[in-house]
Formats: structure tokens, C-alpha cells, sequence
């Protein structure tokens, strides 16, 4: 039984540049994808500021203008008197749609009266705030520190001179700054946790072999962009437990699962993080571990919500990602999924027709429709099974104690049996077949 606790909602605003080279349309997205980080953040959004322009201001990202109203929107709303308890209207944060650089940030700060995020800074909030594991705590705290860092002799340079030199015990290095020890103290943070992580991950590529011997592994990897149905779908494919939230980055580690009911070869599903436009670098580097997962399956899974409008953008940026990581020549399904989503039953129709038409191949399905799952994993099981030999063994009676064999790596496909042992006709994949047929060769 889950507690909910209820927060007070915070109130943002939320503002961008369209820059020239950028759509209507593109930008409109862009933005509307933003409220939804801040939705996850758990902000309510009251206002978008957006203005058109040639390039950043180098000072504060937005002109003085876009400023000047931004400032008076928030001490509009500020409590009139300060004993007054808020209402809970006054704005706490502005959010912006890029990554802007630690004086632009604080300038901005100072002029409009309230906290300023990046889009950068909102990403890897929600990723420290869903991070679960060991391994995805440490990968992003090294991102929040290698954000912080620059940030920091900004945030000095905010709270006067005392911030920048206060002199003093604490094992500081004679003339060092506050800044200056911070900044160290965060180096030494970070080498420590890259150290972790390296111990992590050797740790999970021997899981990861152990894994492999074990099976023979048949790996399927649910990729794609954030909130597009991942771990429904593993959920319905495995009949496990992950977690699903109608948030953005709800998953962050990689979970691994059987396919249900058991096949052969037995597939692992493993559901991976979601990609976002503009993924910050620290993050790109510090999940490609997570990622690495879609590059050892032998067939990923790109699932894509065909009920987002803006579905085709996420489509191009999940492909980015993946070409970017190398897992280009992974042999990959589209899936499109939650058509039940897509208006009414002649919409999915003509959405359905048209998807089919664009990518051939693709599946068009609802995660919440049982046979369409159904469907999707005897696809899934076509795949690996053409890989497939069939071989008749003969295993003779004194070697009885080997037949166990056949059950962990192959299928049975049926028997007869002579006066000297068992004709056993069986499918599995070429090697394990091979290594099989050598051993009932050797009993005999
Ligand atoms: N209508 C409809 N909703 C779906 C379908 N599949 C998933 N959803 C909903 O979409 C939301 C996101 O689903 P998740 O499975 O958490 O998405 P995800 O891709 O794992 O997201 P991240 O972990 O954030 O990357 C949830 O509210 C699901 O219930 C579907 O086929 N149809
Ligand atoms: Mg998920």
C-alpha cells in the first residue's frame, strides 16, 4: 500500500528563445515537453514567456524587455504582506527551455526575483530524484556535480565577499577560497564515484556473462523515448512487477526479466531508461552504462507513443541516441504503441494505415490490449527461433541422466525409443545443439 503525501504545489513560470533556425512547431513542443519535466518536478505552471530572437543575450538569455515583464508578473504575485501566510500563487522558480551558462543563470536570478532552472538543471533534478540503484545514484550525482561546479563561484560571487575568501581553520590550504576548496572537494567527490563505478560495472558484465553462459542469451531491449509505454510493455511481455508513472523518467535503472510464458530459446527483456531532446552531457556519458544493455541484446524493441503528437521527433532523437552509442546495426523493431490513445476507432484506423505505409514492418499496438502483447511476443519468438536447427539425438538408456540436458537449452519436439535407448528430436540454437549431440556422442 503506497502513502501519497501531499505537497503543496510549487508555481513556476516557464520562458524561451526561439531562435531563427527553429520550427513553430518544434519550438511549441519543445516547451510544452519542458511543462512536463516541471510537472514531474512538481511545479504547476502558470505562465509561458517566449520570445523571438537572433541569439541568447550573452547577459541573461532573454532580452531586457522579456525581463523587465517577467520581474513584474513575479512581484505581482508576491504576498502583499509578508505576516500573510501565501496562498501558494507566488512564483518559486523560473524555468528556461536550454542550457544557459552560470552568469547568464545568475543575472537572470537577480533581475527577475526568483530561482532560476535550466533545462539541463530540471533533467537532472528528476533524474536524482528517481534514482534508485547504487549505480544510477552515483552516475548522477556525478552529472549534478560536474553542473555544479562552474556554478559555484557564481553562487559566491552572489553572497558577497564573504563567500568569496573567508579565511579560517578546516584544513584549508593557506590564500584558498571558499570556491576553491569546494571545487576541489567536488573533483575528489567525482574521481571517487568514477572509481565506484568502475567496480559496478565490472561487477554487472560479470553478471551480465554469467547471465549469457547460463542461456545462450536470446536479449531483447525495450528502447525509446520517455514515457512512450517501455515498462507497460515489459510488464505485459514478462508478467512482472516494474514500476510504470504517467511521469518523464520514471525508470532509470535497467531491469531485466524473462519472457512469459517461457520460450525457446528463453528471451530476456530488459526495460532501459528513456531518451529526451537535449539530454544533458553529463547524463549521456554517465547512462550509456544503462544503455549498454541495448547493445548487447540481439534485437531492440523501439517503443514509440503514436498518441504524441509530437512522436516522429522522438523517434528521430531515440535513433540519434542509439547511433550514437553504436547500437545502429542492432536489428530493431518499431513499435508503435498506445493506438487505443489515437482518438476513436476510425483515427487508430487511419493512424494505424498510415504508420504501416511510412515504416514497414512496424508493429501498431496498445500495451493494454492483451492479444496485440500476445502478438508481439510471438513476434518476438519468431525472431530468435529462426536462428534455430531441429536435430534428431540418440541418447542410449545407461545415459539416462543426461536427458536433463536437453530441458535447460533446447525444445523438445518429440521421441521414439529402440531396444537400445531414446531418439530424441529436438530444436536450440546451432552451438547448443552441437555441444549436445558431442556429449550423447561420447556416452554411447
Ligand atoms: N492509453 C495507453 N496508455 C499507455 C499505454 N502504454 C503505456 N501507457 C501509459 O503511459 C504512461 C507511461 O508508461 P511507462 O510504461 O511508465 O513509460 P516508460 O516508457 O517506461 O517511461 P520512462 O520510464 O519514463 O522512460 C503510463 O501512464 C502508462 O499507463 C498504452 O498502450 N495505451
Ligand atoms: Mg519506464
Amino acid at each position: 500500500m503506497q502513502t501519497v503525501v501531499k505537497e503543496k504545489l510549487r508555481c513556476a513560470v516557464v520562458a524561451a528563445v526561439q531562435l531563427p533556425n527553429v520550427s513553430d512547431a518544434e519550438f511549441e513542443a519543445s516547451l510544452a515537453e519542458l511543462r512536463e519535466l516541471a510537472k514531474t518536478l512538481g511545479f504547476k505552471v502558470v505562465h509561458s514567456f517566449v520570445q523571438k530572437r537572433t541569439g541568447f543575450d550573452t547577459t541573461a538569455y532573454l532580452g531586457a524587455g522579456k525581463r523587465q515583464e517577467i520581474s513584474v508578473f513575479v512581484s505581482n504575485r508576491l504576498p502583499a504582506d509578508d505576516s500573510a501566510d501565501a496562498d501558494g500563487d507566488f512564483i518559486d522558480a523560473i524555468l528556461v527551455d536550454h542550457e544557459i551558462s552560470p552568469s547568464q543563470a545568475r543575472n537572470l536570478e537577480k533581475e527577475v526575483g526568483c530561482e532560476v532552472m535550466d533545462r539541463t538543471m530540471v533533467i537532472l533534478e528528476i533524474f536524482h530524484r528517481n534514482a534508485r540503484s547504487r549505480a544510477a545514484r552515483a552516475q548522477v550525482e556525478i552529472a549534478r556535480l560536474g553542473y555544479m561546479a562552474p556554478r559555484l563561484r557564481e553562487a559566491a560571487k552572489l553572497a558577497g565577499p564573504q563567500g568569496r575568501q573567508r579565511s579560517g581553520s578546516g584544513g584549508r590550504g593557506a590564500g584558498e577560497s571558499h570556491t576553491e576548496l569546494d571545487r576541489r572537494k567536488i573533483r575528489d567527490r567525482i574521481a571517487e564515484l568514477q572509481l565506484e563505478i568502475v567496480a559496478m560495472e565490472a561487477e554487472r558484465k560479470t553478471q551480465r556473462a554469467r547471465r549469457q553462459g547460463r542461456q545462450g542469451l536470446a536479449g531483447v531491449a525495450l528502447v525509446g523515448y520517455t514515457n512512450a509505454g517501455k515498462s507497460t510493455l515489459m510488464r505485459a511481455l514478462t508478467g512482472s512487477e516494474v514500476l510504470v508513472a504517467n511521469k518523464l523518467f520514471a525508470t532509470l535503472d535497467t531491469t531485466v526479466r524473462t519472457l512469459y510464458p517461457d520460450s525457446t530459446p528463453r528471451v530476456l527483456v530488459s526495460d532501459t531508461v528513456g531518451f529526451i531532446k537535449n539530454l544533458p552531457h553529463g547524463l549521456v556519458a554517465s547512462f550509456k552504462s544503462t544503455l549498454d544493455e541495448a547493445l548487447d541484446a540481439s534485437l531492440l524493441l523501439h517503443v514509440i507513443d503514436a498518441s504524441d503528437p509530437g512522436f516522429e521527433r522522438q523517434l528521430e532523437v531515440t535513433d540519434k541516441v542509439l547511433a550514437e552509442i553504436g547500437a545502429e546495426d542492432v536489428p530493431k523493431l518499431r513499435v508503435f504503441n498506445k493506438i487505443d490513445h489515437v482518438g476513436d476507432e476510425a483515427a487508430q484506423a487511419e493512424c494505424e494505415a498510415a504508420l504501416r505505409a511510412k515504416y514497414p514492418s512496424c508493429v501498431v499496438m496498445s500495451a493494454r490490449r492483451p492479444h496485440e502483447v500476445a502478438s508481439l511476443r510471438a513476434q518476438i519468438v519468431a525472431f530468435f527461433q529462426q536462428g534455430l536447427i531441429e536435430a534428431e539425438l540418440f541418447l542410449p538408456w545407461s545415459a539416462q541422466q543426461l536427458r536433463g540436458k536437453i530441458y535447460a537449452n533446447c525444445e523438445l519436439l518429440g521421441e521414439r525409443a529402440d531396444d537400445n535407448g531414446a531418439f530424441l528430436r529436438i530444436r536450440g540454437e546451432r552451438d547448443a545443439v552441437q555441444h549436445l549431440s558431442e556429449q550423447f556422442a561420447q556416452a554411447q
